[in-house]
């Protein structure tokens, strides 16, 4: 018997994270008799008057929305992290370790409108959200080692509010997965004199079997070591730190594959397709010392210093979408996941395939 990735559990290693995960594509015809999600309506006004997001509505206490057009961007009124932290005092004990941690949590509107979600957006109103994640990422970056720009989407994953909104985070500290994916990717580099997600990109391109989407500035693939059911990994095609060093042509390239990424999404099962996704940039090297590069310095060849200590680094979107097999079972990461590693059942390269086969244009908008 000679082994086939298709009807044979293998493991496979992520090199962005050091960590392996269990894939057993065997798995996929076994009967669910497990929990099922409700689907939740599909059908909002394009204004809702309880709606704390709606333009010129009452947040929590006292503040009030001003009557925003396009984003809107303010600071979390229950911030995660907050900019005058005092420092810890003397450690009590080496095994009992802590930090204090100072930054900001910001809140992001897409958009005024209650009803559409990113895919359902105009080509300008997704540019216009790009725009806004380089400027907040250019800003805080500023003061912060790192901005995490981030999207929390459907019930299912715990976001509170079907008003088409993100968050950005940005704090002193690396957190534990740009801090796996730095050691990784600058070990890579210094061994192999590539950026680590330069050569995964060349790869996919000669393979041409996790490709869902492309353009002439984006690539997006089912990574071949996805753990979510329909992850992705989306990358910029040239070697690009952060969001904000993206120039006006590859910017709008973003809002284009975005809107027919998630239109697939959202086509798999003809639901509103729930996910988290963010964004990995370098971190930014100290408050003190900004690396920080400016939309206005759109030349290629100025955004990245020849031997710049980030030159590791690659800027990429994760989207990890908890649906399995319709819209309303999703994956559990429980059991030997929780306490061995990560496990799938549908491979990646069949993941791929059946986005990749999906229509681009939302089936909202589809004409019938
Ligand atoms: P989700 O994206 O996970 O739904 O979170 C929305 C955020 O909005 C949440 O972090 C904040 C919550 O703290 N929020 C406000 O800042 N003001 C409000 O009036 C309600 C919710
Ligand atoms: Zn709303």
């Amino acid at each position: 018997m000679s082994f086939n990735p298709l009807d044979h559990p293998h493991r496979r290693f992520n090199p962005l994270t050091g960590e392996w995960v269990l894939v057993s594509p065997h798995r996929t015809k076994r009967p669910w008799q497990g929990q099922v999600e409700k689907t939740p309506p599909d059908k909002r006004p394009a204004y809702d008057p309880t709606c704390y997001l709606c333009p010129g509505n009452q947040r929590a206490g006292s503040a009030q929305n001003p009557a925003y057009s396009s984003t809107f961007v303010f600071t979390n009124d229950f911030a995660a992290v907050l900019p005058d932290t005092p420092e810890t005092g003397a450690p009590v004990h080496p095994l009992l370790q802590m930090q204090s941690v100072r930054g900001t949590s910001r809140v992001m509107c897409f958009s005024p409108r209650h009803d559409l979600t990113l895919p359902e957006m105009d080509l300008p109103d997704i540019r216009g959200v790009i725009d806004v994640w380089a400027e907040q990422v250019a800003e805080l970056g500023q003061t912060y080692r790192w901005v995490q720009v981030f999207e929390n989407k459907g019930a299912i994953m715990g976001c509170s509010n079907p008003h088409p909104h993100g968050q950005i985070w940005a704090l002193d500290a690396l957190p534990n997965e740009p801090f796996k994916e730095d050691q990784q990717q600058k070990a890579y580099y210094e061994r192999e004199k590539r950026p680590l997600l330069l050569d995964i990109l060349d790869l996919e391109l000669a393979q041409q079997e996790r490709i869902v989407v492309q353009n002439d500035h984006w690539l997006a693939v089912v990574p071949f070591w996805a753990i979510w059911p329909f992850e992705i990994l989306l990358l910029p095609r040239r070697h690009i730190l952060r969001l904000p060093d993206l120039v006006d042509a590859e910017r709008s390239a973003l809002a284009d594959i975005l809107k027919r990424l998630l239109s697939k999404y959202d086509n798999l099962f003809e639901t509103s397709f729930p996910y988290s996704m963010g964004w990995h940039g370098a971190p930014f090297t100290t408050a003190q010392t900004p690396t920080v590069s400016t939309p206005e310095r759109h030349d290629p060849a100025a955004t990245k210093p020849l031997g710049s200590k980030n030159d590791h680094w690659q800027l990429h979107a994760h989207f990890y979408p908890p649906l399995l097999r319709s819209a309303t079972v999703k994956k559990f990461m429980v059991g030997f996941e929780m306490l061995g590693e990560a496990q799938r059942d549908l491979t990646a390269e069949q993941a791929a395939a059946r986005l990749r086969d999906l229509p681009d244009i939302h089936y909202k908008q589809a004409e019938v």
